[in-house]
């Protein structure tokens, strides 16, 4: 069997084929493209089940008696919202009917903060889509639904095995009447370096032809100059363009002068001017406390007049405190994950926000009995997600010293688990401090707070203190996130980089000022096309053209596993993750109205050959699957 040796073949058990792998055994490919859908599902299947997840090893496992997600239905065809109104009368009517409001204006994050900052960004597409008709027919009144972007992009192709353009058509599709919303890193695209200007135009392009409607846009060193390019072609594509200014420090403290009021008033009329129709504030890591959101708030919609749309994180515990103090001064929208996602690194609980401001001045409309239902589905769904959940038992007033960012924090744990260095996690929240004063006090959100986190491990790890780093006499081999950042690669921070550690990171090499993307060539979009269809054998549409320019080698490494394994998005989660149980039925629906009623009957010894038998029952009739055993 072909399949097989594909599978066991050592470059694809570590990922680590490369399309020239493709290249030099086209023969695999094609005879694996012969084969129906059902068989490389039963394939993936069979595989899991004796194999297991990668991901899934040796991590919690869901309750045996975790409840079934049932999804709410919809208790009407979807009513007017949000989304109509970006239809009929475009992004900036949608901006003024914002500040016409009185009512706080609600975006859920659930599908893309939410997920991202509890569960390691492992949320399956089909989890999502399940629900979106509810959302949609009883929800219509939010404002808008985070439901694509960050680090989501990468995760599905790279992780879910699954494409994140459908996933967006497929929401979209599920919610006509509320618009979607993504988070969309400026110049970094959905990555973490700057991309050519024609690359970062061509996937703003393709992700509202798609279906995005509001693009929060930010640059992890608040450079607005880096960001026009990104919020230009939002403009062009007649989207509603959230320019927005991150959050970090603390506001009122004199001792930190540098993010005072002043800093983000300015920051935010260099985005008015740039066009932005909203003004979104990101406190990624969570640092905005009560008081300061309060004058901040209230000074932004005096100065600069545009909309404000308010995202935190829970982590300390305190940002219902802030959201309300927020909503107070006049924030025009603010973000909250639904009751089951919320809390910790993710955002504050929905439901509780509704509630807080039931009949006051800014009551949300919105009906908690629906936020309810739709919370208790995505607690079902959060417990098949175990094996990614992190170990934040309660709010850390620790957030104020490392001022990590909600999605960073799980990750960086989790790598610093990976080398060894879990239990001086206390001491990577301090090196973390440490290293953002070395690199001058800076934003640190993806892809800056990338670099931060790196230095960080590698202070801890090899025993370094700041002042070591800093010092010239010691040798130090940074990372090299740190040395691209030192670069100029990720832009310019307010005030520019120290010199000292920027001479010492560089041995003497001249940094950029300029922006990074003035620099880059842009990228032949259709040599590249064609190039990439030669590689495949296949054709190559708009959307697998950007996410290959974003992400080159998890692209092919994601079609080189479709070939193999077929569209496995449809599987329940709990197949996906675990396999299946002998005795165990499941459907699966790989077309509108065309399902695979899957059943595994056994799994049979291992062969001495090392192979082992599956035998399913595919709609009712026996198939038998060879799977090599690697346990
Ligand atoms: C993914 O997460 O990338 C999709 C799952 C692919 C993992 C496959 S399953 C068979 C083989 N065995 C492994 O340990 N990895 C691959
Ligand atoms: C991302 O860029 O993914 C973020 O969530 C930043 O806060
Ligand atoms: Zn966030």
């Amino acid at each position: 069997e072909f399949v097989i040796n594909l599978l066991k073949h050592p470059t694809f058990l570590d990922y680590s084929y490369t399309t020239k792998f493709i290249d030099t055994t086209p023969e695999l490919f094609q005879f694996v493209k012969r084969k129906d859908r059902a068989t490389k599902i039963l394939t993936y299947i069979a595989d899991i089940t004796v194999n297991g997840h990668p991901e899934t090893a040796g991590r919690p496992k869901p309750h045996a008696e975790a409840r079934k997600a049932r999804a709410p239905k919809a208790k009407s065809e979807p009513p007017m919202g949000t989304r109509n109104l970006l239809e009929q009368k475009g992004p900036q009517a949608v901006a003024d009917w914002m500040l016409k409001q009185q009512k706080v204006l609600i975006t859920d994050t659930t599908m893309r903060d939410g997920h991202q900052s509890l569960l390691a960004t492992r949320m399956r597409s089909i989890d999502m889509i399940k629900v979106a008709p509810a959302y949609a027919g009883n929800l219509s009144q939010l404002f808008s639904v985070e439901c694509w972007g960050g680090a989501t992009f990468d995760v599905a192709y790279r992780f879910l095995q699954e494409c994140p353009w459908q996933r967006l058509r497929d929401l979209r599709a599920a919610m006509p009447n509320l618009m979607t919303q993504m988070l969309l890193r400026a110049s970094n695209g959905v990555g973490y370096t700057n991309y050519p200007d024609n690359v970062v135009q061509a996937f703003v392009k393709q992700a509202a032809t798609s279906g995005v409607d509001v693009f929060r846009v930010f640059d992890s060193l608040n450079w607005v100059e880096n960001m026009r390019v990104a919020m230009d072609a939002v403009l062009e594509a007649n989207k509603l363009c959230e320019g927005t200014i991150c959050y970090t420090g603390d506001m009122l403290d004199p001792n930190r002068a540098k993010y005072n009021l002043k800093y983000y008033v300015d920051r935010a009329k260099e985005l008015r001017d740039a066009g932005a129709h909203v003004l979104g504030l990101k406190d990624m890591a969570g640092l905005l406390k009560p008081a300061a959101a309060r004058q901040l708030v209230k000074t932004l919609k005096q100065e600069v007049g545009l909309p404000i749309h308010f995202h935190t994180h829970d982590t300390s515990g305190a940002a219902a405190a802030t959201i309300l103090a927020a909503c107070d001064a006049g924030v025009d929208a603010v973000d909250a994950a639904m009751d089951a996602f919320s809390g910790g690194t993710s955002q504050p609980c929905l439901g509780s926000i509704v509630e807080a401001l039931r009949h006051t001045d800014r009551d949300t409309g919105l009906d908690i009995a629906a936020i309810r239902e739709i919370s208790n589905y995505w607690e079902a769904v959060r417990g098949q997600y175990a094996a990614f959940e992190s170990s934040l038992q309660a709010p850390a007033s620790e957030v104020y010293l490392h001022e990590m960012p909600g999605g960073q924090f799980t990750n960086l744990k989790a790598q610093a688990r990976s080398l060894g260095l879990e239990d001086r996690w206390h001491e990577v929240a301090q090196a973390y401090a440490d290293a953002n004063q070395m690199f001058g006090d800076i934003v640190k959100v993806t892809p800056s707070s990338k670099v931060v986190g790196d230095m960080a491990l590698m202070m801890v790890a090899q025993d370094l203190s700041r002042a070591q780093v800093e010092d010239p006499a010691v040798e130090v081999s940074f990372p090299e996130s740190v040395v691209d950042m030192m670069k100029g690669n990720l832009g310019q921070p307010h005030g520019g980089w120290p010199q000292g550690i920027q001479k010492k990171v560089l041995k003497g090499e001249a940094p950029m000022t300029t922006r990074p993307g003035a620099s880059l060539p842009p990228v032949d979009l259709e040599a590249t096309r064609a190039k990439l269809e030669k590689e495949l054998g296949r054709k190559v549409d708009d959307e697998d053209l950007n996410g290959y320019l974003m992400y080159p080698k998890v692209f092919t490494d994601y079609m080189a596993r479709h070939e193999a394994y077929g569209p496995v998005r449809v599987l329940p989660t709990k197949t996906f993750f675990y396999g299946m149980d002998a005795g165990e039925e499941i459907s699966a629906e790989i077309d509108p109205g065309k399902t695979l009623e899957i059943r595994l009957q056994a799994v049979g010894e291992t062969t001495e050959e090392g192979e082992v038998k599956v035998f399913f029952e595919l709609n009712g009739q026996p198939r038998v699957i060879r799977v090599p055993n690697r346990a």
